[in-house]
């Protein structure tokens, strides 16, 4: 630890105080704070769309074209996801909802369920799941576990083609679990910001909704954003790093 961190102390301290009055947090995470556990990001120069246009892969039209291509990409991120385990990062945030119970919430732009299987109770997945499949013809939504689903997997039930129940550009997100998050984020008087770019929407809107309530905004990331105009403080670092340090604050 070089001379210049010890200059982010302050930035910990500032955040730790606002926790400790705080009674409901809520979290925005992004595909930074999994990125310690070995899933790639989608911006970073070996991320996920290189090699990929967001049009081929990740919009109903992309699917609709070409199919084996999307359940290719997306049954390459289950079979890796299905190999890697949360981070650091993770389990500090299920020890904060442990401190706030009820109070607490994450809203999740990250498919990979990684907060789930650190332990997270409350976990809005805005954009879907990789864990699930949707049926295009009867729309019955299910858990298929992690393992490579061919590239035309059929419905049990109708025998229709299956998607992955995710939310791909152009798709509105899942309404129920967006109005939580937007509710969680109204509420809150601690807003944390942890390891997204804050360029995809609505998603990146619940950072100035949490601001506009009063809530006091905690950016986590390796490097300042679009979100960190809104932020009051910055924390910058891995996730996996930063998080536990704020957390061993709190005791
Ligand atoms: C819709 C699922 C309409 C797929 C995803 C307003 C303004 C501008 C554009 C729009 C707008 N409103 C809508 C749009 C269009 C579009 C959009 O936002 N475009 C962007 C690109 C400009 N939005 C949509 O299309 C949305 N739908 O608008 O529908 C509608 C409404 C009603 C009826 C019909 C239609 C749907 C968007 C959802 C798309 N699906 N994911 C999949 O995963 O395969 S988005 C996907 O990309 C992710 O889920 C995530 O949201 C985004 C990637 O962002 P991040 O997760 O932040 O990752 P990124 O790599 O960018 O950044 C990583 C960050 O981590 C970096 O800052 C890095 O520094 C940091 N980091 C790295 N390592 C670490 C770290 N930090 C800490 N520790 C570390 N170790
Ligand atoms: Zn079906």
């Amino acid at each position: 630890m070089t001379a210049d961190h010890d200059d982010r102390e302050p930035d910990f301290a500032r955040a730790a105080e606002a926790l400790k009055w705080a009674t409901k947090v809520a979290v925005l995470t992004g595909a930074g704070v999994s990125a310690e556990s070995g899933v790639p990001t989608f911006r970073a120069s070996d991320g996920l769309w290189e090699g990929h246009r967001i049009e081929d892969v990740a919009t109903p039209m992309g699917f609709e074209a070409n199919p084996e291509l999307v359940w290719r990409f997306y049954n390459g991120r289950r079979v890796n996801v299905a190999k890697v385990n949360p981070n650091p990062g993770h389990h500090a945030l299920v020890k904060l909802e442990q401190r706030y119970g009820d109070g607490f919430a994450i809203a999740t732009q990250n498919v990979d369920g990684l907060h789930q299987r650190a332990g997270s109770k409350t976990v809005f997945e805005v954009h879907g799941s990789l864990h699930r499949t949707r049926c295009i013809n009867c729309e019955k939504v299910e858990d298929r576990g992690l393992e490579d689903l061919g590239n035309r997997p059929l419905c049990p039930h109708c025998g229709g083609f299956l998607r992955p129940d995710i939310v791909w550009f152009h798709e509105p997100l899942p309404e129920d679990i967006w109005m939580r998050a937007m509710v969680a984020a109204e509420e809150c008087d601690v807003f944390l910001v942890v390891g997204t770019s804050a360029v995809v929407y609505p998603a990146a809107s619940v950072i100035p909704i949490a601001k506009a309530n009063g809530a006091t905004v905690v950016e986590c990331n390796l490097t300042r954003t679009d979100a960190s105009h809104a932020a009051d403080v910055g924390l910058y670092g891995p996730s996996g790093q930063t998080l536990p340090k704020l957390l061993a604050k709190l005791s």
